[in-house]
């Protein structure tokens, strides 16, 4: 893998953010636990199958999830107990995977194709160095001694064991790019995508650390010399990974999915169409397993929803610039 991988982000800013739920109305059938969070829809909430609602229904009553709520984007989301991190309910949908022949920053693996996705739970952050630690990982980050900071260098092996421990997993590629993109079809989930230079896309500043901004202002004693990277937004001399959520949320309110750190999927990188069940989701296939959304140190042309990174050999491949972001599945 490159140090350097050009990608672009699109950032969707939420407009018309509910600020907390609507009244609900009271349910005539009656409910098996007091619920916390409505029934109903509120304004400008995401529309959820009725059969998604009563399985994320069921998994909250489990000790495992806590507080479900309404998020500011209109989507349901909920805390996982042991990781303290906060997953939100991804609604099935049908999304074209890949990218337009004029996309710029395009790769030529990334040919369109309809892919359908079944409803899941997807963390609003990459796994944070306090969530590792409370999930029983061991010490990994070169950015370490932050709990606020992703945890990086864990290879996909240490990923995937990681979160099966704890009733969770890692998002299939398919998974990721729909999440990421969460209704947008552009190059990235916020504003025109345009690459201005190498380090340089502009819109990609609201949503992403990459490497034309996560060295301004940094933050941590272990900053990488950046000062020659090639034509960055802004100029910045040591960079690394940041802190999560300080950037804007996509319009489903997950964050840093462009930038910060790239993030292991499940899948084993092979050629579209993407097909689940052709054995590229096989555990334990061998091969090299897809990491998705660009990092701290990426080109703007590598923080793209599409971008595929398929250099990343299992099972010791770590990177200071390599991270996650736990999923979870609904009970039947
Ligand atoms: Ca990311």
């Amino acid at each position: 893998m490159r140090t350097l991988i050009l990608f672009a982000l699109t950032i969707v800013t939420c407009a018309a953010c509910a600020d907390e739920p609507a009244p609900t109305d009271a349910p005539d059938a009656p409910v098996p636990v007091p619920l916390s969070w409505p029934t109903h829809h509120p304004e400008n909430a995401h529309e959820y199958a009725d059969s998604t609602l009563s399985r994320f229904t069921k998994l909250v009553e489990t000790d495992d999830w806590r507080d479900p709520v309404w998020n500011a984007q209109g989507t349901l989301e909920a805390e996982h107990e042991k990781t303290g991190l906060v997953f939100v309910l991804i609604p099935e949908g049908e999304f074209l995977m890949g990218s337009p022949e004029n996309e710029a920053g395009r790769h030529n693996d990334e040919t369109q194709h309809r892919v359908t996705v079944g409803a899941f739970l997807l963390s609003k952050t990459v796994c944070t160095q306090a969530a590792w630690r409370l999930g029983g990982g061991g010490k990994k980050s070169y950015f370490g001694n932050d709990d606020d900071r992703p945890v990086e260098q864990v290879t996909w092996k240490e990923c995937d064991a990681w979160s099966r421990a704890l009733g969770l997993r890692l998002p299939s590629e398919a998974e990721w790019e729909y999440a990421c993109r969460a209704g947008t079809p552009g190059a990235i989930y916020s504003g025109r995508w345009k690459i201005v230079g190498e380090c340089n896309a502009p819109a990609l500043d609201p949503i992403a650390w990459y490497g034309g901004n996560s060295g301004v202002d940094f933050d941590h004693a272990k900053g990488c010399d950046s000062s020659d990277w090639p034509e960055k937004q802004y100029p910045h001399t040591r960079a690394g990974t940041r802190r999560v959520r300080l950037k804007l949320a996509n319009p489903w309110g997950l964050h840093d999915m462009l930038g910060n750190v790239w993030e292991w999927c499940s899948s084993l990188y092979r050629p579209y169409p993407y097909d689940s069940a052709d054995g590229r989701e096989s555990l334990t296939g061998s091969g090299s397993r897809v990491c998705r959304g660009g990092g701290w140190s990426s080109l703007a042309g590598g923080s793209r929803s599409a971008f595929r990174c398929s250099g990343a050999p299992v099972p010791d491949f770590r990177l200071t610039y390599l991270g996650f972001r736990p999923a979870a599945s609904l009970p039947e």
